[in-house]
């Protein structure tokens, strides 16, 4: 199956009982059994396995390429499965811009348990070979990056740590599998939050891996059974539901991100423009080999540099909500300092290039005449 079949169709199965055509609810959390240890069907207890998350997680494993999906009760919870592979003493390589959220997470959790990171730029893949040790067991990568768009070239770090004891895991939440398949170009775990693209409407918190070999799989699924941050029925058929028109959704996200793009890099108020279909972002070229379309998120900053330009822009748009997260049909813009990558230190934020003049635009699949006339609107006050 190609990719738009794919979304509707990939590893799904009328329900058996009835011949539904689309999965139910099963709103349950156990299943009945003739005798102990002996289950009526294949389920015994929702947090093991769930219809409902079951096809979604099936799903999941088809549009990425992958032999096993498991599904998450947020994009959190599913980083925090992968990092559970992991013992004391081991070496994590990541992005140095990453969401926030993810940041937090390594910094003030794990590395408590004694897991080591270190974030340096993936831009050259040389920088990654030199950070590597004989206890790095995992590479980070964030592509595009939150919020500066930055790129990583997932094939190149993957062919770089092939044969080594080392996993490369993906965040494609800012791609989407129809962008950009990161298990095809070598990394053995993709990584969603499927809060944004894949569940698409704004409407849920959710989480997804899929991994590329089935032992890892089964792995990530013991932890997944054993921690129990998994995704509940209600939310497993609204991702399912919002996957199936996932192809469509970003390719009008890609071309209205592409319109805003090119309106603020010619806009007289606006210093720079971080978007990777952009000729101007630096790696347009890996863009153009490793993603199929460039998506819907678009940062940028002011030539005034002021903070305070920033945010009465953003208190001026209209069309644009003003609000965190992003990937949802509706256009979102978002203030990364103030919102969305807050937990990362003031000086950390300045080295990396968050700076207090940056605003964030997921840009949503709305009319981009209306779009760009909101933005316009905002610029003028
Ligand atoms: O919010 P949650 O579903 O737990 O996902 C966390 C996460 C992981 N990875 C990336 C790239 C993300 O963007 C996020 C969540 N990001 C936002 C809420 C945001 O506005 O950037």
């Amino acid at each position: 199956m190609k990719f738009n079949t794919k979304v509707i169709h990939g590893n799904q199965h009328p329900e058996p009982t009835t011949g539904s055509v689309n999965v139910p609810v099963f709103l349950t959390s156990t299943f009945a059994q003739k005798s102990p240890g002996n289950p009526i069907g294949e389920y015994e207890y929702s947090r093991a396995a769930n219809p409902t998350r079951q096809a979604l997680e099936d799903s999941l494993a088809s549009i990425e390429n992958g032999t096993k999906g498991l599904a998450f009760g947020s994009g959190l919870a599913a980083i925090d499965c992968v990092l559970k592979l992991l013992k004391p003493g081991d070496e994590i390589i990541a992005v140095d811009d990453l969401y926030g959220g993810s940041y937090r997470l390594f910094v003030r959790l794990f590395e408590k348990y004694n897991l080591k990171f270190t974030f340096i730029n993936f831009d050259d893949v040389s920088k990654v070979e030199d950070k590597i040790t004989d206890k790095t067991r995992l590479i980070w990568i964030e592509t595009p990056t939150n919020p500066l768009m930055k790129l990583v070239d997932i094939k190149a770090v993957c062919d770089l740590v092939k044969g080594k004891n080392i996993l490369v895991a993906v965040d494609n939440t800012f791609a989407t599998p129809y962008l950009q398949k990161p298990l095809d170009l070598g990394a053995d775990i993709v990584m969603h939050s499927a809060t944004k693209y894949l569940g698409g409407h704004s409407d849920l918190v959710a989480g997804a891996l899929v991994a590329k070999d089935e032992k890892l799989g089964e792995e990530l699924h013991f932890i997944q059974f054993a921690s129990g941050g998994i995704l509940g029925p209600m939310d497993s058929y609204l991702v399912l539901r919002g996957i199936k028109t996932l192809a469509l959704r970003v390719q009008r996200h890609s071309e209205n991100g592409m319109k805003i793009a090119e309106y603020l890099e010619n806009h007289p108020a606006v210093d720079k423009v971080f978007y990777p279909g952009l000729k101007s972002h630096p790696q347009n070229d890996l863009a153009q080999k490793q993603m199929s379309d460039f998506g819907g998120m678009v940062s940028f900053t002011f030539k005034s540099g002021k903070k305070e330009d920033a945010i009465k822009f953003l208190e001026n748009l209209k069309v644009f909500t003003l609000a965190e997260s992003l990937g949802g049909v509706e256009s979102l813009a978002n203030h990364p300092a103030l919102m969305t990558h807050a937990s990362i230190p003031a000086k950390k934020r300045a080295e990396l290039g968050i700076t207090d003049d940056l605003i964030r635009l997921s840009v949503g699949i709305e009319d981009a005449e209306d779009l760009l006339q909101d933005l316009e609107n905002a610029f003028s006050k």
